[in-house]
């Protein structure tokens, strides 16, 4: 139901004054968009947006992204006024301060009802794109009465702008997510100033050209709003409404100018926007029939709700509904049998094929995977278990082919996990996480459950030399904070570590996986999953100990061939396998000294062997220790020759060895 415009108004108005007042009070912010916005806004969320105030989780709601992250202002507006416990207006007046859920860009994990952290530009409207997948996925898979919601996504002119999104779109409209909605807040500024000091491009035409509807509006009148939005729906292609907008509407002097972007307007604007503004309240304060027409707009989300919950409850597939939304793994999933087939008969396999042999039990026992590559299937060995294809005649299919959109896919990765009710994994060459590490830095920053199956590790992929040789990956990724970093040894670690991903509600995980065949270096039972430790002991000395051997990946088996060499000089060598160093930093103390006990190097050498930089295995060496790597780029030639040229092989390694014993 749409109210008066008289209504309208100040309804609007309380997101431009909560948008001012706060930047104002944190003397830091972006009160243009939330301001230029406002109008827009308060349609769609008064009149579109299926929602359920207080029941901010519910599975059926609609998705709602601010992909122009700076403006946070105007969701922390939107989610204060339309009735969720959170933000308060105490969070508000906190707007950017520690302790404040009203972070300066809104943040998934610290307020219910923000879908997604946004701020790194174009990212929202490429996360928004996996959620209308994972929507049309679920709607397939659970049918309309249980899975039938639309996703929101307010962007601007940056977001547009950023090479994403060409990517993200192109996606969207070719896998037609009519469902998918993009407010465009074209306003023809960004911080530098107009926007015809940088681009020309006609963005309507892109859009179309993609496959995309494009509808226009002016984004202050609240019918022509309506109309647009209604065309949006109408229309069976993802929407692009184009909203012509004022930047920091309401701000007399500064509205329509970059001043506005991100920078308090100070106070006697502020009392100049109140004047223009009819906007009498003192700051933080919402005159109570303004609230109450906010707060009333929920109602109808509440009964949608209420109606969903009883079809829900008459639903046959209920528990499995719930399973999956709660992302819960079924009870009897369990890749022990098959770990323990591999034991019995040990395979020489690549790990990118282990992890195909891993997901074909994993996909079998896991209807809730959605798996992909950036068009290397052929490579990443991701389609597996006998999974169809995802397309726009067919969601039910649960491989996507993403296209040459690495960036992409990450993001579109991100956007499905956190909708929930699927756990997706996407292949590509492990050197190119750089061309979607933004995306991953939001996996591990949201908590995103999301798996990157990345393989072609290290030099070991061979000819095709130093551009597609990772040097610096493995180890530039096990930098980023609540990321888990994996190199599987063999087609054992490689199912350990699968086991280990799937089990991690709140993290990613990056496979790092080889593209050439690898002996099983666990050929016995062990009662436990190894790699859960992150490093363990493979073998212990035999000879008194005077060296540990760190290695990972590929690497190991060169490890064991040094130990073997030097057990047969008389020195005692472990061999521990540093599966994930995340993992093992997190072990107890006690732990830890026994793999890598505190002693000097004169007592025993630690050495790390891994086919990429030495930087930073220091912290597991020590500055005394030996680092075996490789510190520059690359070359082209067959494998096994690489190996021989970068000196990572037991005849190479182990002299360095002795040398540094008998220093
Ligand atoms: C990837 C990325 N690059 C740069 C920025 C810094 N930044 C924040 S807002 C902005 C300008 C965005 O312009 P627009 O989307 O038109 O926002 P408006 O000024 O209209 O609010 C920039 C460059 C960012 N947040 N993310
Ligand atoms: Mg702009």
């Amino acid at each position: 139901m749409s109210l008066a415009t008289s209504r309208m108004v100040p309804m609007a108005n309380a997101i431009r004054a909560l948008s001012m007042d706060a930047v104002q009070a944190a003397n830091s912010g972006h009160p243009g968009m939330p301001m230029g916005m406002a109008d827009v806004a308060t349609v769609l969320w008064s009149e579109y947006l299926k929602h359920d105030p207080k029941a901010p989780g519910w599975a059926d709601r609609d998705r709602f992204v601010l992909s122009a992250g700076h403006g946070s202002m105007l969701i922390y507006s939107l989610l204060h006024l339309s009735g969720y416990e959170r933000p308060t207006m105490e969070d508000i007046r906190n707007f950017r301060q520690i302790g404040s859920p009203c972070a300066g860009h809104p943040e998934n994990f610290l307020l219910d009802g923000v879908e997604s952290t946004t701020g790194p530009l174009g990212q929202g409207l490429a996360m928004s794109v996996g959620m209308a997948m994972a929507e049309r996925h679920l709607n397939a898979t659970f049918g309309d009465e249980i899975v039938d919601h639309r996703t929101w996504v307010i962007a601007g002119d940056g977001c547009l702008m950023e090479g994403i999104n060409h990517e993200a779109i192109g996606l969207a409209g070719h896998l037609k997510l009519g469902r998918l909605t993009v407010f465009w807040d074209d306003n023809n500024i960004t911080i530098d100033g107009t926007t015809d000091l940088s681009t020309s491009e006609n963005i309507k035409a892109r859009y179309e050209a993609t496959g995309w509807h494009v509808v226009s509006c002016d984004g202050h009148d609240f019918d022509d709003i309506r109309r647009a939005i209604d065309e949006a729906v109408a229309d069976e292609r993802p929407s692009l409404v184009a909203c012509k907008t004022v930047i920091g509407k309401g701000a007399p002097n500064k509205q329509g100018t970059s001043a506005t972007h991100g920078a308090p307007l100070g106070d006697d604007e502020i009392t100049a926007a109140r004047g223009v503004l009819g906007w009498e309240s003192a700051p933080f304060e919402i005159p109570e029939e303004v609230l109450s027409d906010w707060r009333g707009t929920a109602d109808d989300g509440a009964r949608a709700h209420s109606e969903w919950q009883m079809r829900l409850d008459g639903y046959a597939q209920k528990a499995e509904f719930q399973r999956r939304m709660a992302g819960e793994l079924p009870k009897d999933f369990s890749l022990d049998k098959y770990i323990k087939g591999l034991i019995d008969q040990p395979q020489k396999v690549a790990t990118r094929k282990a992890s195909e042999m891993a997901l074909a039990e994993i996909n079998t026992g896991l209807p809730e995977t959605i798996g992909g590559s950036a068009d290397l299937t052929g490579s990443n060995n991701t389609k597996a278990g006998g999974i169809g294809p995802f397309t726009a005649d067919d969601y039910s299919g649960r491989y996507v082919y993403y296209g040459i959109r690495e960036f992409g896919m990450a993001a579109a990765m991100n956007g499905m996990a956190l909708h929930g009710g699927v756990i997706p994994y996407g292949g590509t060459f492990l050197v190119f996480t750089d061309y979607c590490r933004a995306a991953i830095r939001l996996s591990a920053l949201q908590q995103a459950r999301v798996v990157y199956v990345m393989t072609h590790d290290s030099i070991g992929l061979g000819e095709d030399g130093p551009t597609h040789q990772p040097i610096e990956h493995v180890q530039s990724l096990r930098m980023m904070p609540n990321l888990l970093v994996m190199r599987p040894a063999d087609a054992v670690e490689t199912a350990e570590c699968w086991d280990i991903a799937l089990r991690q509600p709140d993290r990613p995980t990056v496979l790092a996986l080889s593209r050439q065949n690898l002996p099983q270096m666990r050929t016995h039972q062990l009662s436990e999953n190894m790699t859960e430790r992150g490093g363990y002991r493979l073998q212990a000395a035999q000879a008194a100990r005077r060296v540990i051997l760190i290695a990972t990946g590929s690497e190991l088996h060169v490890a064991m061939e040094c130990a073997e060499k030097l057990e047969a000089d008389g020195i005692g060598a472990d061999v521990v396998s540093m599966v994930c160093t995340q993992l093992f930093d997190e072990q107890d103390e006690a732990y830890r000294a026994d793999i890598l006990p505190d002693v000097s190097p004169d007592e025993v050498l630690r050495v790390s062997i891994e086919a990429g930089t030495t930087f930073g295995w220091d912290r597991y060496t020590m500055t005394n220790g030996l680092r075996i790597g490789i510190d520059r780029f690359g070359a082209s030639a067959p494998a096994e020759d690489l190996f021989e040229k970068f000196g990572l092989t037991a005849d190479a390694i182990v002299p360095q060895i002795m040398n540094k014993l008998n220093a």
